[in-house]
């Protein structure tokens, strides 16, 4: 049998973070942990690159155009879609979270979901690190994880 383990080493890796502003009070707090844990790991801060969008519906097409540069090892998408802000909740839910997914099935590099779709403005808080861990810290460590993964397959 052979088996990969998972590892987070991620030293020399290049990864690249797109954030979404719209609702920036949550999403900041993302990318704040994302940086922190991809540092953490290894990561040299020169060698992460972070692109700011207006909301989460831009996340696609920013990411898409990351994933074509082949300049990122993995690809972090981060946003907040919140119901309560939004009459069209469910049509932006769906164009950046299936986008997201698109391309991440591509297969090319990892491309990282990290859009929080919460009822509430404390439900997203709480996941990016009022209460609850920060999700941001863990969407790092799966890129680093599938980046090291995708070497082995
Ligand atoms: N964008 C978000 O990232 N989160 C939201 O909750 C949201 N709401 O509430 O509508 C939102 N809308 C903006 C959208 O992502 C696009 O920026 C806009 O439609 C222009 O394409």
């Amino acid at each position: 049998m052979n088996e990969i383990k998972n590892s987070l080493n991620g030293s020399g890796m290049k990864i690249g973070i797109a954030v979404a502003r719209f609702n920036e009070v949550v999403t900041d707090r993302l990318l704040d942990g994302a940086v922190r844990q991809l540092e953490t790991l290894g990561v040299s801060s020169k060698d992460i690159t972070v692109a700011h969008v207006p909301g989460a519906f831009e996340l696609p097409g920013i990411c898409r155009r990351m994933v074509d540069s082949e300049k990122f090892d993995a690809v972090i998408a981060l946003g907040a879609v919140i119901r309560g802000e939004t009459g069209h909740y469910d049509v932006v839910v769906n164009a950046s979270t299936g986008g997201v997914a698109k391309l991440a099935a591509e297969g090319k590099i990892p491309v990282i979901l990290g859009i929080l779709t919460t009822d509430t403005v404390d439900q997203a808080m709480n996941r990016a690190g009022l209460k609850a861990g920060n999700l941001g810290c863990s969407w790092a460590s799966t890129a680093v994880e599938m980046v090291n993964l995708y070497k082995e397959v």
